[in-house]
C-alpha cells in the first residue's frame, strides 16, 4: 500500500538520518512535551528538568534503540505488522503503553526530521512520513498477535 514515490521519500530521508542523534532528540523531546510518559522510564534516573532529560545517557541510548527499530520498519515497509509483532506484545501486554503514545512519539519524530532536513522535508515527504508513523503506531498497538 505504498507508492513508489512514498517509498522514495521515506528512504531518501532515512539515508541521511543519524539514528543516535535524531533518536535521542525525539525521545528527549517527547519526555519533555508529554511528561506523563516519564513514568515508563523511572529506571533511567534523573528526568527532573529538560536539561537533565537531554543530558541523560540512558535517554540517549534508548532513543537510538527506538529509532533503529524504525529502521526495521523501513526495511520491511510491506510487512510492518509482522516486523513489530514481538515489539507490540512487549509494549501492549508487558509495558501497557497507551497506544496514543506511539502516535505522539511519531509526531515528535516528524518534527525532529523536519528540523534536521528542512530543505528536503517537502510536503510530499511529510505526507509519506506521516503515513509511516501512523502505520508503525498501528502495528505496535495491535492486540491480535
Ligand atoms: Ni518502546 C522498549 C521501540 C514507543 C516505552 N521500545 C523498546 C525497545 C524498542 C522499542 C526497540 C527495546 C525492546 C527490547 O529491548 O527488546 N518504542 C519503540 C518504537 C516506538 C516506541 C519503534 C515507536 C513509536 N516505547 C514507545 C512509547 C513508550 C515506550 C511511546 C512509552 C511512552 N519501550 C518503552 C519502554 C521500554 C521500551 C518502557 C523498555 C525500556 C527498558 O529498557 O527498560
Amino acid at each position: 500500500h505504498w507508492t513508489a514515490e512514498e517509498k522514495q521519500h521515506i528512504t531518501s530521508i532515512w539515508g541521511k538520518v543519524n539514528v543516535e542523534e535524531c533518536g535521542a532528540e525525539a525521545l528527549a523531546r517527547s519526555l519533555i512535551v508529554y511528561p506523563w510518559t516519564q513514568r515508563f522510564f523511572a529506571s533511567f534516573g534523573n528526568l527532573s528538568s529538560p536539561t537533565a532529560i537531554i543530558g541523560n545517557p540512558k535517554v540517549r541510548a534508548h532513543g537510538k534503540k527506538v529509532l533503529t527499530s524504525f529502521g526495521e520498519a523501513i526495511k520491511n515497509l510491506d510487512n510492518i505488522k509482522a516486523t513489530y509483532s514481538k515489539l507490540s506484545e512487549l509494549h501492549c501486554e508487558k509495558l501497557h503503553v497507551d497506544p496514543e503514545n506511539f502516535r505522539l512519539l511519531g509526531d515528535i519524530l516528524i518534527i525532529v526530521l523536519a528540523a534536521h532536513f528542512t530543505r528536503d522535508f517537502t510536503p510530499a515527504c511529510h505526507s509519506a512520513w506521516q503515513k509511516l508513523v501512523g502505520v508503525v503506531a498501528h502495528a505496535l498497538a495491535r492486540k491480535d498477535h
